[in-house]
């Protein structure tokens, strides 16, 4: 297992729609295994194979309090086929908006369907932080950031600061 670089805003990259998985390959369980690496040594929740570069509908989250006993799921082609009407206000983050956080509105339960490594078929209903993460992470996958469920201006001034790092970083 690799821990890989990750995808920094304003990189294009992150604004591309990821391919569905269309067989489970060596190549597929290695990314997932790189990618549960990556999330925990960032620290996060959860990772979007977008986030290190690879356009693959594939998403790790391990939203478990107990930070001794890892336990992360991989979810292949997750798709949320419910939500509550309900909403839900947390204050994001991402690990590809490094040190900015901003309070998004969600529903506040979700079912996920999705394919597991077996290829199996499996539905979850979710909650917390668990839902939260699934529709941050599905939302990486469509190329959608949480900037963009903030006021424009907000988005445009995260943009311009991320913009003018990555400038000076390039010099
Ligand atoms: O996709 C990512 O960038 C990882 C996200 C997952 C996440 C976003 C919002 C809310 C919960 C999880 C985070 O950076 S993981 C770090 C984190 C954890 C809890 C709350 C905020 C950020
Ligand atoms: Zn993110």
């Amino acid at each position: 297992m690799t821990v890989r670089p990750l995808v920094i805003l304003p990189d294009a990259q992150l604004r591309l729609v990821s391919e569905p998985v269309t067989e489970i390959t060596n190549e597929i369980r290695t990314l997932a295994a790189d990618m549960v690496e990556t999330m925990y040594d960032a620290p996060g929740v959860g990772l979007a194979a977008v986030q290190i570069g690879v356009l693959k509908r594939v998403v790790t989250i391990d939203a478990s309090k107990d930070e001794t006993a890892r336990n992360p799921t991989v979810y292949l082609n997750p798709e949320i086929v419910w939500s509550s009407e309900e909403k839900r206000v947390y204050d994001e983050g991402c690990l590809s908006i490094p040190d900015y956080y901003g309070e998004v509105e969600r529903p506040d339960r979700v079912r996920v369907r999705y394919m597991n490594l077996d290829g199996q078929i499996v539905e979850q209903e979710a909650d917390g932080l668990l839902a939260t993460c699934l529709q941050h992470e599905i939302d990486h996958l469509n190329g959608v950031l949480f900037i963009d469920h903030l006021s424009k201006l907000k988005r445009d001034r995260v943009l311009k600061k991320f913009t003018k790092a990555a400038k000076r970083d390039a010099a």
